[in-house]
């Protein structure tokens, strides 16, 4: 569906801010000559300071302490492909299972998270890779709230050349949703892209309306893959984690657009998203521009984050 080139290559771009970080500080550790407590204290202190939260830092640690044991390893420098091997494994968890990113089905994503985020933003870039695959898209302009949000969306689709299913400003946007599924079945569109206004997690009236969206996708749906994506905001640290585990409880998301991560040197939230949320980061947005997407790859961020050094 998303002919995205050189998947592993921008990950490991947008892993490079954090990645320098986390190497600089590694790098010390790793030159240490042995494996005591002031090591692994050491570790839990790069890991918090690279947003991966206290939960995930623990469970991180305590997986590589226990393999460092039963490997019988007595200095640092092992341990550092048993680090990226278990990051690998916590990404990759928050993955098994589930569906993924949609494939060559015919595909409703519902599009959904906190004000600002870049949830059209991300709606746009997921909409010109899909034009670029050939695929046929159809926006829905289900942010009826906020002023100017229809406008945004309409200007996206007119740049991609893209139909865009609208009503009034203010409106229900159960009924667009409603309606653009319907468009969708009678045109046999692949792609539907489903843009909500952003809402505080705490708004509970408003996380009410989202499920009467969800519910409109889900009943003009047939023969359509449903997905919710929940996009968040890479720099918004731990904050934003508290704020998409209302949205996850309160619809079920089943993947993660996380975006701007080309401004944090934090990007250990995307071990938080998946070892705390068990939702995996399917996009990373690299920057406003529509070709600044990704698809996410745990491995080549695992390596990007604790790569061997230079020989
Ligand atoms: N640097 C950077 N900026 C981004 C990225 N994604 C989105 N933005 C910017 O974030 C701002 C908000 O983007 P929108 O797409 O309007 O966010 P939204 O979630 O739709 O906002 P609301 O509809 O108001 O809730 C814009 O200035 C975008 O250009 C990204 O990956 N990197
Ligand atoms: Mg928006």
């Amino acid at each position: 569906m998303f002919r995205l080139f050189g998947r592993r290559e921008k990950t490991r771009e947008a892993a490079g801010k954090t990645s320098g970080t986390f190497s600089r500080l590694l790098g010390g550790l790793f030159a240490r000559q042995t494996l005591d407590e002031e090591f692994w204290n050491g570790l839990e202190e790069v890991l918090i300071i690279a947003d991966v939260g206290m939960a995930t830092s623990e469970r991180l640690l305590a997986s590589v302490r226990q393999r460092a044991r039963e490997q019988r390893l007595d200095n640092p420098a092992p341990v550092r492909a048993v680090l990226r091997d278990e990051i690998e494994a916590i990404l990759k968890s928050a993955a098994a299972g589930k569906s993924g990113p949609p494939e060559r089905e015919k595909t409703a994503i519902l599009v959904v998270g906190v004000n600002g985020v870049g949830k059209t933003t991300s709606i746009a870039k997921l909409a010109h890779a899909a034009r670029s695959d050939g695929r046929t898209v159809l926006l829905a302009a289900a942010d009826t709230f906020r002023a100017g949000a229809i406008e945004q969306l309409a200007t996206w689709a007119g740049r991609l050349g893209v139909d865009v299913i609208a009503h009034q400003a203010g409106g229900d946007p159960g009924a667009v949703a409603f309606d653009a599924m319907a468009a969708a079945q009678r045109r046999g569109v692949e792609l539907v892209l489903i843009d909500t206004a952003g809402r505080l997690h705490t708004k509970h009236n408003l996380m009410q309306e989202l499920k009467k969206v969800h519910g409109s996708v889900q009943r003009q749906g047939e023969g359509y893959a449903q997905r919710v994506l929940l996009v968040m905001d890479g720099t918004t640290g731990q904050n934003g984690l508290v704020q998409a585990k209302a949205f996850s409880d309160a619809i079920g998301c089943d993947g993660v657009f996380l975006t701007k991560l080309d401004g944090t040197a934090k990007g250990g939230i995307v071990l938080a998203i998946a070892g705390e949320l068990k939702l995996p980061v399917w996009f990373i947005g690299t920057g406003e521009k529509l070709e600044d997407l990704a698809e996410f790859d745990p491995e080549a961020f695992a390596e990007a984050l604790v790569p061997e050094p230079a020989a």
